[in-house]
């Protein structure tokens, strides 16, 4: 039998000892506001590289907050960091699972990471454990890979939705969905997620209903954005600038905007959608929308490429800034900017590459060359940092030609801005 109202008593008083197993965007500022909000938590890491590392009050998430708090709830140990392994993982009260899902180059959905999570747990006592999958998955995953790993334990899925780089969506803003494997598992799961956050907890029918509304909420954007892709393609034939398009549209209450640019990227906006896909074949519905809109925003660095080839002369000196996969993050997966630097250097062209967030090693292990800030002939938005601001004042001369692959500049600059669905001559 299992003890609810024991754990129940437990949570409610804070003395649940909770396990965060996998510490980056999504672990590590859940492990830091339970730790915040007064519980004991362990991290769990795999490799002693970050496991060093954030013992040392230093994650590599770029977050200078997250540093800070990283290192207070170390001090102040609310916050114990720990190589994962079965015994300290049975100490855990509450074990939250907050591993990568990412896709293979093929696009299919790699579960590894958690299915060796399923494997770790299935080898502990779960007796009374909470055990919670924040991990992106396709409905129907968390009961395969936990739903039978053990004996009198309780199971939730609550999708992350964090937002890095996006200082105004800090974890304890932002609404948590939950479904559990049952009502206990469900109620337990919702009392814990109400004690650190602000906003509120919305249950769910079913584990499954928890799978699909992440699956739901991440492919609508990126079947949004791709949407304003090709719009952007139209705009540009209709000579209208497809961001005064937007802005009027905006005051439509049913029009929710999203912005074209060179490309979509990212752990969850271009890879979700394709655990959803992998799904939907499986019982036989045909989703052409969901894969059509993967096809047009994996267009896009093509598109911009285009733009520059219209564009370049040989001998022209050309600056790629911004590298990441979206603004003020230092994150590079499943960059959109990455696709189409390689699409520069197959053809040849003689480029550099300038990113405030990422350093000279990892350019140049990326296969480009580190550029400087200093006067170009041609300046290519990939990832429109705020740092930008300042920053093109010391690339962009009265001669320079701006592809502007985020639509980041609002009015004329150098010689002449093509954007994304916009040019300002
Ligand atoms: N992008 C566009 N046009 C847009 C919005 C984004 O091209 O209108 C591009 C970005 O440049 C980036 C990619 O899409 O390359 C993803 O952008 P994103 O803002 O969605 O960034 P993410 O991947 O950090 O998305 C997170 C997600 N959070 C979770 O999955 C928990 C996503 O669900 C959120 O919708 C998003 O933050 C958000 O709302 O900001």
């Amino acid at each position: 039998m299992r003890d609810f109202q024991g754990l129940l008593e437990k949570i409610k008083s804070k003395k649940t000892k909770i396990g965060v197993i996998g510490l980056g965007y999504v672990g590590l500022p859940l492990a830091l506001l339970f730790a915040q909000k007064g519980f004991k938590v362990t991290g769990f890491v795999r490799s002693d590289i970050k496991f060093k590392s954030l013992n040392k009050g230093i994650s590599w998430l770029g977050d200078k907050d997250i540093d800070k708090a990283l290192s207070k709830t170390i001090l102040d140990r609310s916050l114990r960091i720990k190589i994962t392994a079965p015994l300290d993982l049975e100490e855990q009260d509450v074990i939250i699972i907050c591993v990568p899902t990412p896709v293979d180059k093929k696009k299919n959905p790699d579960l590894t990471d958690l299915e060796n999570v399923g494997k770790l747990l299935s080898g502990i006592n779960l007796k009374n454990k909470l055990i919670i999958n924040e991990s992106t998955v396709a409905p129907f995953t968390t009961l395969q890979i936990f739903g039978d790993i053990g004996k009198n334990y309780f199971l939730v899925c609550s999708p992350e939705r964090v937002d890095p780089g996006n200082k105004s969506k800090e974890v304890e803003n932002i609404a948590k969905v939950i479904g559990g494997k049952d009502s206990e598992s469900l109620l337990l799961g919702k009392v814990l997620y109400n004690k650190i956050l602000n906003k509120k907890v919305i249950s769910v029918k079913s584990l499954e209903a928890a799978e699909m509304t992440k699956m739901l909420e991440n492919t609508y954007r990126a079947v949004n954005i791709a949407l304003i892709n090709e719009f952007a393609r139209l705009c540009e034939k209709c000579n209208v600038d497809i961001l005064d398009v937007i802005k009027a549209a905006k005051s439509k209450w049913s029009f929710h905007a999203h912005y074209p640019g060179i490309g979509v990227g990212g752990h969850c906006i271009p890879v979700d959608p394709y655990y959803v896909l992998k799904l939907a074949k499986s019982f036989g519905v045909p989703m052409r929308v969901v894969q059509e809109g993967l096809i047009e925003n994996e267009s896009m660095p093509h598109f911009v490429f285009k733009k520059v080839l219209e564009n370049y002369k040989k001998g022209m000196k050309v600056l790629v800034y911004g590298i990441t996969y979206k603004k003020n993050v230092n994150d590079l997966r499943e960059s959109s900017v990455i696709e189409f630097c390689n699409l520069l250097e197959k053809e040849g062209i003689n480029f550099a590459v300038y990113d405030p967030f990422i350093e000279r090693s990892k350019i140049e292990e990326l296969g480009f060359k580190q550029g400087e800030l200093k006067f170009v002939d041609l300046f290519v938005i990939g990832t429109d940092h705020n740092e930008l601001e300042k920053d093109y004042l010391k690339t962009v001369g009265v001669s320079t030609i701006i592809i502007d692959g985020r639509n980041f500049f609002k009015t004329k600059r150098g010689k002449k801005i093509i954007g994304v669905g916009r040019n300002l001559m």
